[in-house]
């Protein structure tokens, strides 16, 4: 039995998701034109900083680094940095590094700008204090996936929002240590720069500053490390780089480039926490003065920047009105490990799309993505599926595949753990029995997406089609509370079929759980047995690899869906119908 306070003393639920809801709504239309500035200026000085960091080959940036890592932090530190970056090259991590220093070092430096500001502001007045405290602990204590929501809606998907994320969570410390720097200043020396008449900015610049800079520097570099711990969390919403690489593994069980991608962040952080922490007081300062370390370091970068900038030709954009540069060589994926996106991947190579990039992240960000792309009329080209609301929600196609990457029409399969049929027969019996149609999964699907909790929409289904239901379970053994353990990825359609299986068994006697992961994990997690059964294998093309690598340890109870569909799609208004139109 559930218990609610607010049952009890009958106030209804505070709309709070709602008003938040309506509040984020209000700001993505409303500030639209600025977003869309600090998308494209983010964008911008990623895209510098990337190919600075990439303009010789790797061996010149590692030996920069390995220099700088020695001059802050002594030789043996940097003999340790070129070792590490020769390993993560050597294991192909290279350019997801670059990419992952480079959205490091963006969020880095705006935390600098403007945390080092905000900090002196809060150290000269109190009023500012006591309001920049409090939204800063909010802001620590917040979970960081919160802010890729709202995130997402405001800066689209890719690696804007993942920066934007990041810097959010990794502002505090900057704040904090420098207004604690600044008012850590003694008493004495601030009355006597008083006394000798200096103005207040004098005073800042000459002596709070000054003195407070070790403070404000641990501040940076702690800011610096958290932006590094948000590298993998930005990926689900496509932020591109290391973060990637290992959800990617996670989504696909793969232990082993896990653990590479893993350790090629454990030395960026080591290199980075070296030279941020060092930076104020260099080992061999008294050899060669920071200065001009610093300055060298400067001018090599503007200067490589400058002749990236004049000398890079046109890229080959071909025609500027075309689909591919409308939508910049972009195609809005979904979760990694997602047999479409493997599909995709397949595809970009079958039909020679070189210049294309499959954007990572997770279904729900694609379409967020593609919602908003199609109230502005925007071109923009998804992998999508069928079943799906969002084929009824918006005018869609789906470009042809002449050569059949994406499969042809397939249908979804029940699997359970070997062994469920002697410990619970009569779940085992209902699995076995559970098949239905498109139509009805729609049904579930549009209720859910109208807003409705999903078990709900199961109960309202079930309710309405007790006939069906009847048919499943029709001979199955009533269970006696037996725990029943369902795994599911969260795309719409196992969202929807999931929820109502669990419900169907809930109410025949099992105690029904529901966990959502990743796909590798949901084919894994039936196989060895730590969940019960799975309503979401789509066969024979899509999670082929899967089921190749479980077969053995899993059993397949056949379709409880037939005939859902796979491949690219875009809006009605986008003019091109065929993947061959992208080349
Ligand atoms: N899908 C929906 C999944 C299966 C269900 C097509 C996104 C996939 O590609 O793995």
């Amino acid at each position: 039995m559930k218990w609610r306070v607010i049952d009890q003393v009958n106030i209804k639920k505070i709309p709070l998701g709602e008003w938040i809801d309506s509040l984020v709504d209000w700001i993505t239309i409303t500030f639209a034109g600025l977003f869309s500035f600090l998308t494209t200026a983010i964008e911008g000085l990623l895209n510098i900083l990337v190919d600075v960091l990439s303009a010789g080959p790797p061996i010149v940036l590692m030996i920069v680094l390995a220099l700088l890592v020695t001059y802050t932090s002594k030789w043996p530190l940097g003999i340790f940095t070129i070792i590490s970056l020769l390993l993560i090259e050597n294991l192909g991590y290279w350019d997801s590094s670059i990419q992952t220093l480079a959205i490091v070092i963006l969020s880095g430096l705006l935390t600098v700008v403007i945390g080092i500001p905000v900090g002196i502001w809060c150290a000269q007045r109190k009023s500012v204090r006591n309001i920049v405290t409090p939204i800063l602990d909010f802001m620590q204590t917040m979970p960081a996936f919160v802010y890729l929501i709202p995130s997402i809606l405001f800066f689209g998907i890719g690696v804007v929002p993942g920066i934007i994320a990041s810097f959010i969570f990794a502002i505090a410390p900057t704040i904090r240590m420098t207004n604690l720097g600044i008012q850590e200043v003694p008493n004495d020396l601030i009355e006597a720069s008083n006394a000798f008449g200096s103005s207040s900015s004098q005073k800042l610049f000459k002596v709070q500053l000054p003195l407070a800079t070790p403070t404000i520097m641990a501040g940076v570099n702690q800011s610096i490390m958290l932006a590094l711990s948000m590298v993998v969390t930005a990926s689900l919403v496509g932020a591109p780089g290391l973060g990637a690489d290992v959800y990617r593994a996670v989504s696909q069980i793969n232990v082993g480039q896990g653990f590479e991608a893993g350790l090629s962040i454990v030395f960026i952080a080591i290199i980075l926490d070296r030279i941020s922490q060092n930076l104020r007081n260099p080992a061999y300062k008294h050899i060669i003065s920071p200065k001009i370390v610093f300055s060298i370091l400067a001018v090599l970068v503007v200067v490589t920047a400058l002749i990236l900038a004049f000398t890079k030709e046109e890229a080959a954009t071909g025609n500027p009105g075309g689909i591919s540069a409308q939508t910049d060589y972009k195609i809005i994926g979904i979760e990694p490990g997602a047999g479409i996106m493997t599909q995709a991947r397949n595809a970009i190579k079958d039909y020679g799309l070189d210049n294309w990039q499959l954007v990572e992240g997770s279904s729900a960000a694609m379409v967020a993505e593609l919602k908003k792309a199609y109230d502005q009329k925007e071109p923009i080209i998804i992998t999508g599926w069928s079943p799906h609301w969002m084929f009824s929600s918006f005018d869609l196609k789906y470009l042809d595949d002449p050569n059949e990457t994406f499969g042809g029409s397939e249908d979804i399969n029940t699997i359970a753990r070997k062994g469920l049929e002697q410990d619970a027969p009569g779940a085992y019996k209902i699995l076995d029995q559970f098949s239905w149609e498109t139509s009805d999964m729609e049904e579930v699907m549009v209720h859910v997406e109208e807003g409705m909790d999903s078990a709900e929409a199961a109960e309202e289904w079930i309710a309405a089609h007790q006939d069906k239901v009847a048919e499943w379970t029709n001979g199955a053994q009533a269970g006696n509370n037996e725990p029943i353990k369902l795994v599911y990825v969260a795309w719409d359609t196992e969202i929807a079929s999931t929820n109502v299986i669990g419900k169907v068994l809930e109410q025949n006697g099992y105690n029904v759980t529901l966990s959502q992961v990743e796909v590798g994990p949901m084919f894994a997690s039936v196989a060895n047995g730590s969940a019960d059964a799975m309503v979401a294998a789509w066969l024979p093309s899509t999670h082929l690899e899967y089921y190749n690598t479980y077969k053995n340890d899993i059993v397949d109870l056949g379709p409880n869906l037939q005939g859902t569909k796979n491949g690219l799609v875009v809006p009605e208004y986008v003019e091109i119908d065929s993947i061959e139109d992208l080349k």
